[in-house]
């Protein structure tokens, strides 16, 4: 009679259950809704004003909630700049969801107003109103405040942060301590609500020398919470290197076709602010990250993921990824045809006539 507990048979039997752990864990990731009904809860995390790709973003995310795809929590912020909040909040109010709540870092990186946020937000109708009006005296929340807020009020398990600017606010969350808001620590909370966390972040790609030793923006901006991050946040992150966003490009061309209405679209006049001139393209690394989560449906496959592995920030700033069977990180990979894919997918949702 055979052995049925013979030693390769265990073998093959765990490694068996171990790939179907993998999967699952992978496809859970890859659709982060409970159903295919279900809008995915979000918080998106910004350095809103220092390039243009946080605006079309958010204005991806606008189009989602109207499909009924998206719901946004929460919105807070990593550039330490008031007209930063405010212009997110004329952003959401021109979209018809003023009351979208907001919050702003303390004494966080980059205070200066940048190309377009102040501007944007200080331009005036023809007959010298406010053209992106927001309520006198509004004032936004402390961004940890807010997040501790949005996190205890949710289900378990159930908020993806998109985060496409620094890491100063999530890394600031995992040390705060239990207080009226919640009786459990940052960390506690990020355990029990977050399901994932997608950010732009990083670069990985280091067969192509151009990013061996990149020093990608948002971990530069501030190292010490980017290597907190990854050593200390508790659920699955999932990271657009550089290399990602850099070789997919949105054309001015087609935000100023199809922008039309209103006719001072916050969107059109922060892209010619930023860019300055239509024929220049946008690269598109905080789209990615929306992407990946707004659009998860089985068959569209516009990303694939690495194995699951650990991703690690040097002092200088510079990142890898180190497979590991235990680790709570993956990369995306795309191929040029998903490139192309992707590519398309944001020139219909970035334009989409609002
Ligand atoms: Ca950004």
């Amino acid at each position: 009679m055979k052995n049925i507990f013979s030693l390769p048979r265990i073998l093959f039997t765990l490694c068996a259950v171990c790939m179907l752990t993998v999967c699952a864990q992978a496809k859970d990731l890859l659709d982060v809704r409970n159903s295919p009904s279900e809008p995915v809860k979000m918080i998106f995390d910004t350095d809103m004003g220092n390039d243009a790709d946080d605006a079309l973003a958010l204005a991806i995310i606008h189009n989602m909630i109207d499909r009924g795809k998206c719901e946004l929590l929460g919105l807070t912020l990593t550039k330490s700049n008031p007209y930063a909040a405010k212009y997110c909040k004329a952003f959401n109010t021109q979209y018809g969801r003023p009351d979208i709540p907001i919050g702003l870092v303390k004494d966080g990186a980059t205070p200066g107003d940048g190309r377009y946020v102040r501007k944007v937000f200080e331009m005036k109708k023809a007959d010298g109103t406010p053209a992106f009006p927001i309520p006198e005296g509004w004032e936004p929340e402390d961004s940890v405040v807010l997040l501790r807020k949005l996190l205890a009020a949710a289900e378990d398990h159930s908020v993806v942060i998109v985060q496409v600017g620094f890491s100063t606010n999530l890394a600031r969350l995992l040390d705060t301590p239990g207080d009226e808001i919640s009786p459990l620590t940052g960390k506690e909370l990020a355990a029990k609500k977050v399901r994932l966390v997608s950010a732009m972040f990083g670069a990985f790609l280091f067969e192509d020398e151009r990013f061996i030793k990149h020093k990608e923006y948002n971990v530069l901006m501030d190292i010490p919470a980017a290597q907190k991050l990854t050593r200390e946040w508790p659920t699955p992150i999932v990271f657009s290197g550089f290399e990602v966003g850099v070789d997919i490009k949105v054309r001015g061309c087609t935000i100023l076709n199809d922008y039309l209405m209103p006719e001072q679209n916050i969107v059109k006049e922060s892209y010619l602010a930023y860019r300055g001139e239509w024929e220049l393209a946008q690269a598109t690394w905080d789209l990615t990250s929306v992407l990946f989560v707004v659009r998860p449906e089985e068959g569209r496959d516009y990303f694939t993921l690495s194995e699951m592995g650990t991703v690690t920030v040097r002092d200088d700033s510079t990142t890898y990824f180190t497979p590991d069977p235990n680790g709570k990180h993956f990369c995306f990979k795309t191929t040029k045809m998903q490139d192309v894919r992707i590519e398309e997918a944001f020139v219909n949702l970035c334009s989409e006539k609002h």
